[in-house]
C-alpha cells in the first residue's frame, strides 16, 4: 500500500516509516525539516510544508492511507510563536484533511492529551470535557472537531490519536522545548545540571514510541467517517521528580540531588496527565505496556 506521511522526519514520524516500510508499503513523506534529523531510508522524502495546500493536494493523490504527524508540538513554541505554530498545527491539518477528503484518503493524525487541560479526574478518559489551557491543545482540539464535521460533511475518514508523552530512541534533546525524558537522559548521561519546573510534582504518563508505532499503523483500518478519537499512554503517571531519580538511575549517578536545581513553573503546564486506556483497548486492542525503566534502558 502507499501512505503519505507527513511529519515523516520528526522522532514519531522516522519510527512510523520505518515500520510501514519494514511491513513492505511505499512511503512518501513530507517535511519540512528535512536537513540533520533523521531520514528513513527508502522512504521518498519531499521538501515542503503542510501549510502548502496545492503540495499536500498533490502528494495526497493516489495514495491508500495519510498519516499527519507534521506539527509545531512543543507547548511552549507553540506559545511563544503563537500564530505561527496555528498556521501549521491548525491551517496546516485542514489542508491535509481537504486533500484527504476530495482523494477519498484516510486520515490517522496525532491529537495530544494537551486537549484536556487540568482536569479534576482519576483519568483522562476521552469522554470527559476538554478545556485545554494552552494553544498546542487548543488547536489540536479544533482539529479532532474539524475531522468530525468533515466526516459528517464530506465522508472524511478520520482516526485521532491523543498521545501523551512519548520518548524513545531519536528523540532530539538539543532544544529546549524538547521532550523532557531526551533531556534528562541528555544532561545525567554527561553529569550537566537538570532543571526541574516548578515543584516537580506535575505528572505525566510517558508512553514508549516502540509502543505508539503499531496503534498508529492499526489505527489506519479504523479510520471512520465517526471520526474516533482515543488516548494513547500507558494508563500510569509519575511526576516529573520521580523521571529525574529514575533517568539519574538508568544512567549510574548516585549524586542525582547535587545535579538538580529547581526552576519557575513552567507557563501552560498541565498538572496532572494519565490516560485512560479502555477505549484504545476496546478500538485498538493494543494498550502501551513498557515499563519505564525498560524503555529509557534502550535509549
Ligand atoms: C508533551 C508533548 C506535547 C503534548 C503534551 C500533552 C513533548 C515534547 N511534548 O508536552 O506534544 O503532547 O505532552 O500533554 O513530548 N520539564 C522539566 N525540565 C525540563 C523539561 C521539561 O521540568 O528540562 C517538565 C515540564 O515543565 C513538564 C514536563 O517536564 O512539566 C514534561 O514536559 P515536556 O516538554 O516533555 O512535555 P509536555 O508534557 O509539556
Amino acid at each position: 500500500m502507499r501512505f503519505l506521511v507527513t511529519g515523516g522526519v520528526g522522532f514519531i514520524g522516522g519510527h512510523l516509516v520505518d515500520a510501514l516500510l519494514a511491513l513492505r508499503h511505499d512511503v512518501v513523506v513530507l517535511d519540512d525539516r528535512t536537513t540533520g534529523g533523521y531520514r528513513p531510508p527508502g522512504a521518498r522524502i519531499v521538501a515542503g510544508s503542510i501549510t502548502d495546500a496545492a503540495l499536500v493536494a498533490r502528494l495526497m493523490g493516489g495514495m491508500d492511507g495519510c498519516f499527519h504527524l507534521a506539527a509545531i508540538s512543543s507547548v511552549v513554541r507553540c506559545r511563544e510563536e503563537y500564530l505561527a505554530a496555528h498556521q501549521v498545527n491548525l491551517d496546516g491539518a485542514l489542508n491535509v484533511f481537504d486533500a484527504a477528503w476530495r482523494a477519498g484518503v484516510p486520515v490517522v493524525y496525532a491529537s495530544t492529551a494537551a486537549v484536556y487541560g487540568d482536569l479534576d479526574a482519576a483519568a483522562m478518559d476521552e469522554d470527559l470535557p476538554c478545556r485545554p489551557i494552552n494553544a498546542y491543545g487548543v488547536d489540536k482540539l479544533a482539529m479532532e472537531l474539524h475531522a468530525r464535521v468533515l466526516g459528517q460533511d464530506r465522508a472524511l475518514r478520520s482516526f485521532g490519536l491523543r498521545l501523551f508523552n512519548v520518548y524513545g530512541p531519536r528523540q532530539d534533546p538539543s532544544s529546549p522545548y524538547s521532550g523532557v525524558v531526551s533531556i534528562f537522559m541528555d544532561r545525567f548521561r554527561r553529569r550537566a545540571p537538570v532543571t526541574i519546573n516548578g515543584d516537580g510534582e506535575q505528572t505525566r504518563d510517558f508512553v514508549a514510541v516502540a509502543d505508539v508505532i503499531p496503534v498508529l499503523v492499526a489505527a489506519q483500518t479504523r479510520a471512520g467517517t465517526d471520526a474516533p478519537v482515543c488516548n494513547v499512554g500507558r494508563g500510569r503517571a509519575i511526576s516529573i521528580n520521580q523521571l529525574a531519580d529514575a533517568v539519574a538511575r538508568a544512567n549510574g549517578v548516585a549524586d542525582a540531588a547535587t545535579l538538580i536545581t529547581h526552576g519557575p513553573p513552567r507557563p501552560g503546564d498541565i498538572r496532572r496527565s494519565i490516560a485512560a486506556t479502555g477505549r484504545l483497548k476496546r478500538l485498538i486492542g493494543l494498550v502501551p505496556a513498557t515499563e519505564l525503566a525498560t524503555g529509557l534502558a534502550v535509549l
